[in-house]
């Protein structure tokens, strides 16, 4: 059986998603969407199903007996409602990151989830899907660099809109980091601190941008991430284990080295469609995989529930300075798995 699945929110990653499914994936075609703008979202469908439709509302959408299972890539403030309507109608929903924009809203939807009885929320959080990630973690856990004792990391954007502020560098941006390094270190944070290094002269007035991130985990491992969304030269994900006996780090990209001029260069990219599309496609594929066998075992939305007890504290670290400590209550049985909640 086809997976049909209704899209909400037909933006950057809703359109590159509906492109994935339709064209990249097996097992699902996409058959709705549901926008602001209704008539750009159907546009954008059509291009991939001449038979799709669009409906008024997410919510119409969720209820509609055409659509099997829901794709929610809407502003991240409007997620936790669609979830909700999801999880009430009982489809699987996948839900871009982040999971809702406060830890009590994520925390409804895990109350709703258990509920239900059986997981119905994967999270789009795709760097545990990456290569990259997944061979560092396969490092770090085969004991090779001994105990992890530091991790440093950096997430640079090329740049921002004007609509971007202080705060979405941790929601939108930083809450990356705050998932894929509890699961590349099986740990949870203790406390959280925010540092304002000089501002980069491209930045704009609501935004203090590089912004340092000090985090430390449970098991006492220290952790900084630099987050610079203007840094003009490219897209940039850094991430190094400092371990007992060795230091293990995130591979580049691919890119060919070119000796040219009297010069020896490879190009960084710009863009972070590109620089994770496979990860995207491979978390998408599990989604849709999971969904038709009736199981999920992506992110979970205590996942997502986690990312955002962290980042609700990074948000009030920037607002208050000195260091937050961050309580994370222990993880319900029912997400018990390979103990992380997701798959391996
Ligand atoms: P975008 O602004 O390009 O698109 C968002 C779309 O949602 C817009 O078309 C808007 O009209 C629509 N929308 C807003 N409110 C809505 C509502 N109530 N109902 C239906 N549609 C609504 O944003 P984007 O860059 O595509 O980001 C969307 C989400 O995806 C965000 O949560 C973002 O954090 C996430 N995202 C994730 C990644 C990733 O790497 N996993 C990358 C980019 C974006
Ligand atoms: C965006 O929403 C993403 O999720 C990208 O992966 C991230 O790099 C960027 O900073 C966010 O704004």
């Amino acid at each position: 059986m086809t997976l049909r699945l209704g899209v909400i929110g037909t933006g950057a990653i809703g359109r590159d998603h509906i492109r994935r499914c339709t064209h990249a994936l097996s097992g699902a075609t996409v058959v709705a969407v549901s926008d602001l703008d209704p008539d750009a979202a159907l546009a954008a469908l059509r291009v991939h199903n001449p038979e799709g439709r669009a409906f008024a509302s997410g919510e119409e959408l969720i209820a509609s007996p055409e659509v099997d299972a829901v794709l929610v890539t809407s502003w991240g403030g409007t997620h936790a409602r669609y979830v909700q309507a999801a999880i009430a109608a009982g489809k699987f929903v996948f839900c871009e990151k982040p999971l809702a924009t406060t830890a009590a809203d994520c925390r409804a939807i895990v109350d709703a989830e258990i509920a239900h009885g059986t997981r119905l929320v994967q999270v789009g959080f795709m760097r545990p899907y990456d290569d990259g990630y997944r061979a560092l973690r396969q490092v770090v856990r085969s004991g090779k660099i001994g105990t992890p004792l530091m991790v440093h990391c950096a997430h640079r954007n090329q740049s921002v809109p004007e609509m971007y502020g202080t705060e979405m560098a941790v929601v939108d941006t930083l809450v990356h980091e705050l998932d894929v390094l509890r699961w590349l270190l099986d740990d949870d944070y203790v406390s959280a601190q925010v540092i304002f290094p000089r501002a980069t002269r491209h930045t704009h007035a609501k935004l203090r941008d590089p912004q340092i991130v000090l985090l430390e985990t449970r098991k006492g491992v220290r952790i900084d991430v630099e987050i610079f969304v203007n840094c003009r030269y490219g897209y940039d994900i850094q991430c190094a284990v400092v371990g007992e006996e060795g230091i293990a780090s995130l591979p580049e990209p691919a890119a060919v080295a070119v000796r040219h001029e009297a010069r020896l260069s490879t190009e960084i990219l710009v863009d972070w469609k590109e620089r994770f599309i496979a990860a995207y496609d491979v978390e998408l594929q599990d989604f849709v995989d999971s969904c038709r066998r009736g199981q999920l075992r992506g992110p979970s939305a205590w996942d997502g529930f986690a990312a955002s007890v962290a980042s609700d504290a990074c948000v009030r670290a920037q607002n208050e300075g000195g260091v937050v400590p961050i309580a994370m209550p222990d993880r319900p049985s029912f997400y018990d798995g390979d103990g992380t909640g997701r798959a391996a």
